[in-house]
């Protein structure tokens, strides 16, 4: 190594142990899988200000009021976006949220490294999403691992059978059917419904995505899914509490 080369991997070095040690000191984790459990259909609801679909949904939102307006309506866990670029996110939301809420808080970004969960973990996350589809078959296990070593419950993120597969032999206990195909970004509310009676039944069962209205969670219940994830819908209502109990 060149003396600069060495120098700029132990800045690097030194921030990661900062970070872990921020990780370690962040609020306790809660736990996010008995969250989702239970013989009611719970609702995980999203913290979500634009979509590349929608472009921007809701400008200008108090990321804490919100999360603090679900909880209030029952929601079991929160999900916060933080992609910046397209979807309006960003880790200081997620930090305040956790720190506003007592339920499990979900990191929801495009993860790819094991030091987007340490920061994840720092902010104060229980969970955070791996999206099976984005990431080379050896990374989703090992992710996977690193989550659970620091404490983060992952939600594993699949479309299709041949994703499920992958999503249980790299260990997944935690699985979320999404109706929306990120590269073409159109919405199949069948999806998630198709999918979910094939997930075995020891683990917990999500649907995502495009639920506008209370009806639209029948499909998912009946198809035996524990949890739904609703984001553009309850980020966009004037009574968020009302919409997340409705
Ligand atoms: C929420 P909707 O249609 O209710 O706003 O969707 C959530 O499922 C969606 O934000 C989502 C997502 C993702 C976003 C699901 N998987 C992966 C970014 C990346």
């Amino acid at each position: 190594l060149t003396r600069e080369a060495h120098a700029r991997a132990m800045a690097v070095a030194d921030r990661l142990e900062a970070l872990k040690a921020v990780a370690r000191d962040a609020r306790p984790v809660v736990p996010f899988h008995q969250a989702l459990t239970g013989p009611h259909l719970r609702v995980i609801a999203e913290v979500k200000r634009a979509s590349p679909s929608k472009g921007t949904i809701a400008p200008g939102l108090d990321a804490v009021g919100q999360a603090e307006a679900y909880v209030r309506g029952g929601a079991a866990a929160i999900s916060v976006l933080t992609e910046p670029t397209r979807f309006g996110g960003s880790l200081e939301d997620l930090q305040a949220v956790a720190a506003a809420v007592q339920v499990p808080v979900i990191r929801k970004d495009f993860l790819v490294h094991p030091v987007q969960l340490w920061e994840a973990r720092a902010a104060g996350a229980s969970a955070a999403l791996l999206i099976v589809r984005s990431l080379a078959p050896s990374l989703l296990p090992l992710l996977i691992d690193t989550a659970r070593e620091i404490g983060l419950e992952p939600l594993v993120e699949i479309r299709d059978l041949v994703e499920l597969e992958r999503a249980l032999a790299a260990g997944a206990s935690v699985i979320g059917v999404n109706n929306r195909n990120l590269e073409s970004l159109v919405i199949d509310t069948a999806t998630a419904p198709a999918i979910i009676p094939h997930i075995p039944s020891d683990r917990v069962a999500v649907a995502e995505s495009g639920m506008q209205q209370p009806d639209d969670l029948h499909a998912p219940r009946d198809a035996g899914a524990d949890a739904v994830l609703v984001g553009s819908a309850v980020s966009t209502a004037t009574d968020p509490e009302a919409q997340v109990r409705a």
